[in-house]
């Protein structure tokens, strides 16, 4: 199940991060308190993300966070995730969802408030929005901007997340633009302290009550 609480959406891309410290940046995304987090690794070898995942998987179930893979939902069940993210043209989410196996989570990118609606109509568990602003982490992508983010959390059956260009800078004007979940790649990855600023993107999303 899609936790209902998750406000903060970590993603372990390899264009950030080197294989040999993979593990580490998890840690440190897990111990700052994300509550999801995806492995995306473009341009990477089957296997080489299989061995990752392996040990990927049981450090996001001590820490009780879903681990997706990015595309691969065939591998969902061989490394233990808890789900796959696809994206536009990576076929119907039935076959992801198929592919992955019973009570795999499956999430799906979204461009625009008709894509977001269209992935609510084939029973996405999540989505993903945007990219917002421009982002080098997905650079072919034209930014959708803040105005449909109202629309879009209005009609959602289930969580929409947020996403790209989003930083600790920004996230405040995001929220006041009414996201209520946001995904952030580089702005964590990137960070000089990633678990403090996990710890203060949280308080942002969910304000001065959550501890963490
Ligand atoms: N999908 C839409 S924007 C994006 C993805 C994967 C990248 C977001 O990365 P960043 O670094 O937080 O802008
Ligand atoms: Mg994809």
């Amino acid at each position: 199940m899609f936790p209902a609480s998750a406000t903060l959406y970590g993603i372990l891309d390899l264009g950030y991060v080197p294989m040999s410290g993979a593990l580490d940046m998890a840690v440190h995304l897990l111990r700052g308190g994300v509550d999801v987090l995806q492995l995306r690794a473009k341009a990477v070898p089957e296997e080489d993300i299989v061995a990752l995942a392996h040990a990927l998987a049981p450090a996001c179930r001590a820490a009780g966070v879903p681990f997706l893979l990015n595309d691969h939902p065939h591998l969902v069940r061989e490394v233990g995730a808890d789900g796959a993210h696809i994206g536009q043209d990576d076929g119907s989410l039935a076959a992801a969802r198929e592919a992955a196996g019973p009570g795999a989570i499956i999430g799906r990118s979204t461009h625009s408030l008709a894509q977001a609606r269209a992935a609510f109509a084939e029973g996405a568990d999540y989505i993903g929005f945007g990219p917002l602003f421009a982002t080098p982490t997905k650079p072919d992508y034209a930014p959708i901007g803040t105005a449909e983010i109202a629309a879009v959390y209005a009609e959602a059956p289930v969580p929409v997340f947020c996403i790209g260009g989003i930083k600790p800078e920004n996230l405040a004007a995001v929220v006041a633009a009414g996201a209520r979940r946001v995904v952030i790649v580089s702005g964590l990855l990137q960070a000089p302290d990633v678990e403090a600023t996990v710890v203060a993107c949280k308080r942002t999303l969910t304000g001065p009550g959550d501890a963490r």
